[in-house]
C-alpha cells in the first residue's frame, strides 16, 4: 500500500487539518509527523501543549494510521527514513518563507519518484477563530512569562531584538527570513531603557518613570506573543525594585536585567567619558536577593548586569562580581562592553564558563558587532541582545525624509524610499 505523509505543527485540530487528512487518505496509508518543540519554535510557532500531548492529539485524530516525530523543519531526514510516496500539505506553503521547505521537499522526492500534493488551504471563520485563540493564549502573562526559560532550552542561542512600541514589537514578532535554506526569526524582545527613553525624546538616565516604561510593555504585549526581557536600569532603590519585580512578573515579562551601577545612571556606551558609579558587591547582591525573595513564580528571571568592563575596572573585578551575583540568586549574568572587538567579552565568557557551566550568559554586541551568534554560542553565550539597531535604523530614515520635504516643499522626492502604507498595515492583526 502507498503512503502519504503529512507534517503537523498544530496544537488544535480543526476542519482544515481534517480535510488534509481526508485528502491524504485517498492516496494511501496516512503517516503523520509531529514537529518537535525545537523545530516548532524555530518555525515561529510556540507550542501551548507538550510534545507528548501533541503526539497523542494527532494519534487520536480519525484517519491517521501512524504517528512519528519530525525533528527538523526540513523534511530531509523524514523522507530518507520513510520514503513516502506522497507528501501532502496545505497550499499555504506555495508562498511566503515556507516556500523554501516545499522547494527542498520537491527536490528530495524527485530522487525516488515521490510526489507533492498541495491541498487548497481552508481558511474560514472557524479556523481563523481557532488561530486567534491560540495566539491570545500565547500572549497571556502566565504563558508568556515562562517562555524565555523554555526557549533557552530549545535554541542554541536566544536572539532578542529591541522594541519600544507596538509597531516595533510587530517587527520582532513577525519578521521571518529564509537564508541559506533555513528559516530564522527572533526569539525574544528587549525593552531597552535607551530606546524607550529616546522614543520619548528623553535622556537615558532613569528619567522616564516606571509607569511610562510599563505602558511600553503593555503596548508591546498587546500585539505580540514573544518573551520580553525588560531593561530595568539600576533597579533603583531596593525598596522600589521589589514592587517592580512583582509588577513585571504580573505583566508576563520573562526577565528583568539590572545593572550594578548606583546614583545617576548614564548610558553604558558613554563608558568613562561621563561620571558613573558602580555599586558595591554587597549592596547589589542585597538588591538581587530582595528581588528573588518577592517573586512568586519560578518563571521570572532576574539577570545581573556586570558593568566592570564598561567602567574599566578589569576582568578580575567582572568575574568576582559575576560569581557573587550568581551566589546571591541571579538567574543569569549579562556582561557588557563598549570595545569594538569582542576580545574582552569572550575572555570573560571563557573564564566564567571554567567555573560555572550552567548560569546563562547574556551579551549586547552593539560596538563589537562583527562577532556572529554562532561564535558567541561557542563561548558559552546563551542570549544575544540587539539592543538599539531598530531605533538607529529608523532615526536616519525619518530625519532624511523630514529634510527632503523641507527642501523640495513636497514629498515626491522621498516617496521611492518609503514603504507603501498597505505593507505596514499588513503587519497589523485585525480582530
Ligand atoms: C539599553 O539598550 O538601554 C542598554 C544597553 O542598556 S546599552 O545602551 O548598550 O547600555
Ligand atoms: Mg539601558
Amino acid at each position: 500500500m502507498k503512503t502519504a505523509y503529512i507534517c503537523f505543527t498544530t496544537d488544535v485540530i480543526h476542519e482544515g487539518h481534517l480535510n488534509i487528512i481526508n485528502e491524504a487518505k485517498k492516496y494511501g496509508k496516512v503517516i503523520a509527523g509531529v514537529l518537535s518543540n525545537e523545530a516548532l519554535v524555530q518555525f515561529g510557532r510556540f507550542p501551548t501543549i507538550t510534545f507528548d500531548e501533541r503526539m497523542k492529539l494527532i494519534q487520536s485524530t480519525p484517519g491517521v494510521d501512524k504517528v512519528v516525530e519530525q525533528k527538523n523543519i526540513m523534511y530531509d531526514e523524514i523522507i530518507d527514513t520513510l520514503h513516502p510516496d506522497f507528501i501532502v500539505h496545505g497550499s499555504d506553503w506555495l508562498a511566503g518563507p515556507t516556500r523554501v521547505i516545499r522547494d527542498r521537499v520537491e527536490k528530495k522526492v524527485e530522487e525516488y519518484g515521490g510526489q507533492i500534493i498541495d491541498i487548497p488551504y481552508t481558511y474560514n471563520e472557524t479556523v481563523r477563530h481557532i488561530d486567534r485563540k491560540i495566539k491570545e493564549k500565547l500572549a497571556m502573562p502566565e504563558f508568556r512569562r515562562s517562555r524565555l526559560q523554555q526557549v533557552l532550552t530549545m535554541r542554541p542561542i536566544v536572539k532578542a531584538l529591541e522594541v519600544h512600541s507596538g509597531i516595533t514589537g510587530l517587527i520582532a514578532e513577525k519578521t521571518v527570513v529564509e537564508h541559506g535554506g533555513r528559516l530564522d526569526q527572533f526569539d525574544a524582545m528587549w525593552i531597552s531603557s535607551l530606546c524607550d527613553s529616546t522614543a520619548k525624546g528623553k535622556p537615558d538616565i532613569e528619567l522616564v518613570d516606571m509607569t511610562s516604561r510599563f505602558r511600553t510593555i503593555e503596548e508591546v504585549s498587546e500585539v505580540t506573543t514573544k518573551p520580553i526581557i525588560f531593561d530595568g536600569d539600576t533597579g533603583g532603590m531596593t525598596e522600589h525594585f521589589v514592587y517592580n519585580v512583582r509588577s513585571l512578573e504580573r505583566m508576563g515579562v520573562s526577565a528583568v536585567i539590572i545593572e550594578d551601577k548606583t546614583g545617576l545612571k548614564k548610558n553604558s556606551l558613554f563608558g568613562t567619558d561621563v561620571e558613573q558609579t558602580q555599586d558595591t558587591i554587597e549592596n547589589f547582591c542585597e538588591k538581587i536577593r530582595a528581588g528573588k525573595k518577592v517573586q512568586l513564580t519560578d518563571d521570572f528571571m532576574i539577570i545581573a548586569r556586570v558593568e566592570s568592563l564598561i567602567l574599566e575596572k578589569g576582568m578580575e573585578d567582572a568575574l568576582t562580581r559575576a560569581h557573587a551575583y550568581v551566589q546571591a540568586g541571579a538567574d543569569a549574568i549579562m556582561i557588557h562592553s563598549r570595545k569594538n572587538t569582542p576580545d574582552e567579552v569572550l575572555e570573560f565568557c571563557d573564564k566564567f564558563r571554567n567555573e560555572n557551566r550552567i548560569t546563562p550568559l547574556v551579551v549586547v554586541p552593539s560596538s563589537y558587532n562583527t562577532i556572529t551568534e554562532e561564535e558567541l554560542a561557542e563561548h558559552g553565550v546563551n542570549i544575544v541582545i540587539y539592543a538599539n539597531q531598530l531605533t538607529r535604523s529608523a532615526f536616519p530614515a525619518m530625519a532624511q525624509t523630514a529634510r527632503e520635504i523641507l527642501m523640495y516643499h513636497r514629498a515626491k522626492e522621498s516617496d521611492d524610499r518609503l514603504m507603501p502604507i498597505q505593507n505596514i498595515i499588513s503587519l497589523i492583526d485585525t480582530l
